[in-house]
């Protein structure tokens, strides 16, 4: 059952009650690969679920335009303490809602409408608000888009240098979605630098990595650091932005009044939390075996016969084209969750498919090194994922219904912080 209990939830609401039941056991069944999602501590989880739900707080500590904030401006300012610490950040402003709406303030801050931004473009593995077409970002900001070398799968820093010195973009974004290299801060500060160019890096995937150094921190490369706290950082849905002082008031000017009202005090708290538990050791060790784990896991799908972007990965992600498997994304993605192990279908770099149904998957181990499995575990990870592939491009169900029942038999001896 969850825990903490819902009683007062099954009392009062039995059909919601039911779904997050149903949610928690899932959650637990299965092996979790999305790259995305992690799970929260009990902690993290009892921040969320507060009173502080109920509170408006436009503004910032100090400077609110309701009365009641005794208590909301120490909890923001401890978050925002702690987020600066644990990065080593000058300034940090815990209050964005998501990522999207991080991206978006430093459009607000530093850019405007029409002005030419570069990032990664969405199919090599970047993310829609770094100005991709479909996005605000790319409809009301002129965006142009590098992309990873086709030999080596990794991000091409010669067309970086060479598209910003002759697009002179307002703000050039590093990191993505689906980047499973090591992303090189100090090159893209140096060529930020030659342009004039406002760098921001975007840590969402990688920001518990960078806290648990187990991946190079942008600090002191780029002035400007988006992220959200409920990937690799293992906190609740949510997002920050940290910069150095430079940056600091037309950041904070952005997220408000520039975009949003009342920041989640619920969130923040849980924020507060996940930020201390990251400073800790036990974090340093968990970053590391994330890590661990997903080399561990790419070597398996290597010397199964996988097909990896870049050929490996150095963070918690791997990408994997599927094109030699006789069977597309999408349907793979599917046949492995009915198999009990969940991922996403994605696009590859130079992906001749579309982006509904595109030729590779995604996957990373920050949830299921949570759960506790290491290195040992991954080469029969491994075994399921080649089993299950090969049985959807067959239409063998037997076989697929078979790994289910072996990976919940597995899953079974792995606790989950919110499944009792
Ligand atoms: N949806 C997130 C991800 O899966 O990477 C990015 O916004």
């Amino acid at each position: 059952m969850h825990d903490p209990a819902i009683s007062a939830l099954t009392l009062a609401d039995p059909d919601v009650a039911a779904l997050v039941e149903a949610e928690a056991q899932r959650q637990f069944t299965k092996i979790r690969l999305i790259a995305s999602e992690n799970y929260v501590s009990t902690a993290v989880l009892e921040a969320s679920g507060t009173v502080l739900t109920n509170k408006y707080s436009e503004g910032y500590p100090g400077r609110r335009y309701y009365e009641g904030q005794q208590i909301i401006d120490p909890l923001e300012t401890l978050a925002v303490t702690r987020a600066k610490e644990l990065f080593g950040v000058e300034h940090a402003n815990v209050q964005p809602y998501s990522g999207s709406p991080a991206n978006l303030a430093t459009y607000l801050a530093f850019a405007s409408p029409g002005d030419t931004i570069m990032g990664l473009s969405l199919p090599m593995g970047g993310h829609l608000t770094h100005g991709w077409s479909v996005s605000a970002t790319g409809k009301w900001f002129r965006g142009v888009r590098y992309s990873v070398r086709r030999d080596t799968g990794r991000v091409d820093m010669d067309e970086v240098r060479d598209l910003a010195r002759s697009e002179r973009p307002k703000i050039i974004f590093c990191g993505g979605t689906a980047v499973p290299r090591t992303i090189d801060f100090p090159a893209f500060a140096e060529v930020a630098r030659e342009v004039d160019a406002v760098l921001v890096a975007d840590i969402a995937h990688i920001a518990g990595l960078i806290a648990g150094g187990a991946h190079p921190s942008p600090v002191g490369h780029a002035p400007v650091i988006t992220t959200t706290t409920h990937k690799t950082l293992r906190g609740p849905r949510g997002a920050m932005i940290m910069s150095d002082a430079a940056h600091a008031s037309a950041l904070d000017r952005a997220v408000f009044p520039g975009l949003q009202g009342g920041p989640h005090n619920h969130t923040t708290a849980a924020i507060a939390v996940a930020l201390r538990e990251a400073s800790g050791p036990a974090f340093a060790t968990y970053a590391h075996q994330v890590v661990a784990n997903a080399r561990a896991l790419a070597e398996a799908l290597t010397e199964r016969g996988f097909d990896l972007v870049s050929g490996g990965t150095d963070n918690h992600l791997i990408l994997i084209d599927l094109t030699g498997k006789s069977i597309a994304g999408k349907p793979a993605a599917q046949a492995l969750d009915r198999a009990g192990i969940e991922l996403n279908y994605n696009a590859v770099p130079f992906d001749p498919r579309k982006p509904f149904d595109p030729s590779g998957v995604r996957l990373g181990t920050a949830a299921i090194t949570t759960r506790g499995l290491g290195v040992e575990q991954m080469p029969q990870v491994a075994d399921w994922i080649d089993i299950t592939v090969k049985a959807a491009a067959d239409g063998d169900e037997a076989t697929i219904a078979r790994v289910a029942s072996e990976v919940a038999d597995l899953t079974a001896h792995y606790p989950m912080p919110g499944w009792a």
